[in-house]
This record gives structure tokens, C-alpha cells and sequence, in this order.
């Protein structure tokens, strides 16, 4: 049973759209329903943002699957359950616009599942990253497999899984599970910088990021290549790279800035 009336909490902010998990009772973990309120979130996200943060609200980003649900499912239903956890996530991944996770505390089993479906991970210290599968008699069912051992490579996930080892937010950076690491409390703010500069760019570029990286990821180099050069024309040809080019020609655009000055 769901105590909470509001599973997913949406707020706009400019062109970021803020969307939290709101089941912090139950660390977040992830029923049906919640599923499907991620999902509507997400969606709306996509129509009225040029990108979204997904944060946890309480102290813990999200705990995974709901296992009181989850142990009363027949075996089909489990399946069915899995299949929709891939749509709903996959809409993350590749959908029209990029997403930042905010870690707080933990990003457990299909936390960290729903993590590793947005663009870009940013933790807090208090982050902290397990598969329980193992302990729990089950398997990663929303996309683990193929996303986090692409993140961090297959041998350290099935570490992770066999042995039950949690990371912290700085080993989790080191095995490419998160791409930022910030003060405890600061997550949230970071990945609503981060979102508020990729709303900046060109939506088209973004959106050919986020579907053609993965996609050419699990090409061969030579259709890899000759996909990136029907992506790169494409993106040229929009009024947007025109404006853009025109812009920085004229010398109306930011230079990139040197990390060393
Ligand atoms: C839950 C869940 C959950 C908490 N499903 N109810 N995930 C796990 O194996 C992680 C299980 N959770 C934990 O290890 C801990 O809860 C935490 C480390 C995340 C947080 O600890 P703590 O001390 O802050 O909270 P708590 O006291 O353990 O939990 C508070 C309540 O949330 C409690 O319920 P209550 O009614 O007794 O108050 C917990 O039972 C409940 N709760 N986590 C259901 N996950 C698509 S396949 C993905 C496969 C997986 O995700 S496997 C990993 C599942």
C-alpha cells in the first residue's frame, strides 16, 4: 500500500523540469505504480523541458524494485513487470530530452538501474551504490544488465551482485558509475546546474547525443562511422547550427573556456 498521494512530484523550473521521488517511507522503492508515475513525469518532462532532474526526495535516492510487491507476483507478471521497468526507462535513455540523476544515500538494485537510464550521475558523499540481487534470490530486471555493466564494465557489476559489495560515491566515480561527486546536501543543485546548461544547447544536438551515442555504441566501427556522418550532416543542416555558427563567427558566441586558466 502506498501511503503517499503524490509518488512522483513535478515542478518546472525555467526549462528544467524537476522530477522527485516521493515515497521516502519506503526509500523510494519502485511498485507498479511508481513505474507508471515515473513514466507520466517523464513524458511530460520530454513535452514542456529541454531537460530534467530526477532526485529522490529524503534521504535516499531510491531503495529498487518494491520487494513486499514484487515476492507476490507470479512468474509472468514478473516478466511483464521487467518489460515495462525497459519501456519506462528507456524513454530515460533515449528520448527527446537529456537527464541528470541527483544521488543521495541510496541508489540500490533498480535505483541505481534508474540511474544508469539517465545521461548524467551526479552523487553526494552520502551516495551509495549495491546490487542486493544475489542476497535477495533474484536478478537486475530494469536494465542493469545491458546499462550499468556498460557503465562500469560487466566483471565489477557481477562483483558487485555476487559478493553484495556497496560502493561509495567516490569508488562509484572511479568505476565510471557517476560522472560528478559533491558535498553531502549538494547533489540536487549541481544536477540542476548541469540541466540548465544542457537546456542551452541545440535541442537537436541533444537529442542526436542521447539516440545516436547509444545506438553507434553497439555498431560495428565501420556502420558506427557512417552513422555518425549521416547524424553530423543532419544536425548542420538546422537553423540552429546556423545561427550558432554564425553567432560564434561573429564572435556573439562564448569561447570555450580553458579548465587550466
Ligand atoms: C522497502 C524497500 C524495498 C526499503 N522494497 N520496501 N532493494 C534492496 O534490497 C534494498 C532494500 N533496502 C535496504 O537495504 C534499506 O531499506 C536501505 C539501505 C535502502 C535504507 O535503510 P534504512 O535503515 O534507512 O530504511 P529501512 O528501515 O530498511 O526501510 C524503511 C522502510 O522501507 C521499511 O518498511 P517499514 O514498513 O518496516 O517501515 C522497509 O521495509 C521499506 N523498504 N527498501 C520494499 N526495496 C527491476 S529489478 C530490480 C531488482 C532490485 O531492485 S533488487 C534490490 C532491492
Amino acid at each position: 500500500m502506498d501511503t503517499t498521494e503524490t509518488l512522483v512530484t513535478y515542478e518546472l523550473k525555467g526549462a528544467v523540469a524537476l522530477i522527485g521521488l516521493n515515497r521516502p517511507e519506503k526509500r523510494n522503492a519502485i511498485s507498479d505504480r511508481f513505474v507508471e508515475a515515473i513514466d507520466e513525469a517523464v513524458q511530460r518532462a520530454q513535452r514542456e523541458a529541454r531537460a530534467g532532474v530526477i532526485f529522490g526526495h529524503g534521504k535516499h535516492f531510491c531503495a529498487g524494485l518494491d520487494l513486499a510487491e514484487h515476492s507476490e507476483k507470479p512468474l509472468f507478471e514478473a516478466v511483464k513487470g521487467s518489460r515495462r521497468w525497459h519501456a519506462v526507462f528507456d524513454g530515460i535513455e533515449r528520448g527527446t530530452i537529456p537527464f541528470v540523476a541527483a544521488i543521495s544515500g541510496a541508489a540500490v538494485g533498480g535505483g541505481f538501474e534508474l540511474a544508469a537510464s539517465t545521461q548524467i550521475r551526479v552523487a553526494d558523499q552520502t551516495a551509495f551504490f549495491a546490487l542486493p540481487e544475489g542476497q535477495r534470490g533474484i536478478f537486475v530486471g530494469g536494465g542493469g544488465s545491458v546499462r550499468i555493466a556498460r557503465l562500469i564494465g560487466a566483471p565489477r557489476m557481477g562483483d558487485m551482485m555476487l559478493t553484495g559489495r556497496a560502493l561509495k560515491a567516490t569508488e562509484a566515480e572511479a568505476w565510471g558509475g557517476v560522472s560528478y561527486v559533491v558535498a553531502e546536501g549538494e547533489a540536487l543543485t549541481k544536477a540542476v546546474a548541469l540541466a540548465e546548461q544542457m537546456a542551452t544547447n541545440a535541442e537537436f544536438t541533444n537529442y542526436a547525443i542521447i539516440n545516436a551515442l547509444p545506438r553507434i555504441a553497439d555498431m560495428s566501427s565501420e556502420d558506427g562511422l557512417f552513422a555518425e556522418s549521416m547524424v553530423a550532416s543532419l544536425a548542420t543542416m538546422t537553423d540552429d547550427a546556423k545561427d550558432r555558427l554564425r553567432a560564434f563567427l561573429e564572435k556573439r558566441a562564448a569561447k570555450v573556456q580553458d579548465p587550466n586558466a
